[in-house]
């Protein structure tokens, strides 16, 4: 009985596959308002590997010159593994999916004294900025939103925002985490940083049903950005990136509609042991607070503070370790072409 069941069970999982895989080769409708690059649909509707990048890290995360040159390096990363890069962003209103040289470069660079700033765009921002045609860079809720409506499933970055320290008085819950929640886009970084409360941040996504393994054998803790454990159960552990990529496959099948976090600890040479980055995070967080600096711009303050108290340290680690998700990144989408084709 068992065993018919289980037979009954492979066939139809089977036939399920094939649908999947017929739907798959129809090409993906994108929506008109997003500029796709040419070579990303392309890819997309060949269900070719391609890997979104965000933009929020090279307007508001890591400073001019070193995030131009970061830029390049992560598509060349991606391109060595056989996949292809799209960074995204919002160009003068206009989404942009595989952003080209020049659209990075406009990015990358710091606006002239007077000119508009780049915003930092997540879900609520993004009908704003293209109604007035504003440009900014999509933070990874804004990224996965237009990755999502491009029909890529593979995003590498750096850090997760999260449920910030106090927020039992602020609310202050990055857009990051609802985005999860609800848009099936599966995001590989070095998990979020102890700026925030990591306890309530990974409490949150529980909530929310989304997916948290962490790059190890079993039992490896969530990694803490900088530093490689937060001191947090991972949920799951994931070894290849095949593993990584049958979990996608299967979220993607059974159509579940929420989002995947995919953990990679950073490599031992780039981490900060957790005493010494702890401390400059404590300094930052207390200098946010004299400040009295809110909401959108908590983030982008503690990371620059958090720069000058490490003497720039903290900057060389995350570059190091950016490169290092983005690869594993790459490796997954290839991966999952590959079971999918
Ligand atoms: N964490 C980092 N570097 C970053 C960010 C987070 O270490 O650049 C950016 C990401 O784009 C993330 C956003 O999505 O900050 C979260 O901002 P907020 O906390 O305001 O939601
Ligand atoms: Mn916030």
């Amino acid at each position: 009985m068992l065993g018919r069941f289980s037979r009954r069970a492979a066939s139809s999982f089977t036939h399920r596959l094939s649908l999947f895989n017929a739907s798959r080769s129809l090409s993906h409708s994108f929506p008109d308002h997003i500029a796709v690059d040419e070579e990303v649909r392309a890819a997309v509707n060949a269900n070719a590997p391609v890997v979104a990048l965000e933009s929020t890290i090279l307007t508001h995360g890591i400073p001019f010159p070193h995030n131009l040159a970061l830029a390049h390096d992560l598509n060349k990363i991606i391109r060595s593994e056989g996949a292809v890069p799209a960074t995204i962003g919002l160009i003068k209103g206009r989404p942009v999916v595989g952003a080209s040289d020049d659209e990075l470069e406009y990015l990358c660079t710091p606006p002239i004294a007077g000119a508009d700033k780049f915003i930092k765009i997540s879900r609520r921002d993004i009908a704003y900025a293209v109604a007035h045609g504003v440009s900014g860079g999509t933070t990874i809720a804004g990224t996965m939103i237009l990755a999502h409506l491009a029909g890529i499933r593979v995003f590498a970055t750096g850090g997760l925002g999260g449920v910030h320290r106090g927020a039992e008085q602020t609310l202050d819950v990055s857009a990051d985490l609802e985005e999860l929640g609800r848009t099936p886009v599966a995001v590989v970084s070095a998990g979020a940083k102890a700026i925030l409360d990591l306890e309530k941040t990974f409490e949150y996504l529980e909530t929310k049903g989304v997916h948290v393994s962490t790059l190890g054998e079993k039992g490896v803790n969530i990694p803490a950005f900088y530093s490689r454990d937060s001191g947090i159960k991972s949920p799951f552990n994931w070894s290849t990136p095949e593993e990584a990529a049958a979990v996608i496959h299967a979220n993607t099948l059974l159509q579940l509609q929420s989002g995947l976090l995919f953990c990679v600890p950073p490599p031992p040479e780039y981490a900060i042991p957790t005493a010494e980055i702890d401390s400059a995070i404590d300094e930052a967080v207390i200098a946010a607070n004299e400040a009295q600096i809110k909401g959108k711009d908590i983030t982008p303050f503690l990371l620059d503070r958090i720069l000058q108290i490490t003497d720039g340290k903290s900057l060389t680690s995350n570059v190091g370790f950016v490169k290092n998700n983005i690869r594993m990144g790459a490796k997954i989408a290839v991966a999952l072409s590959k079971r999918e084709n």
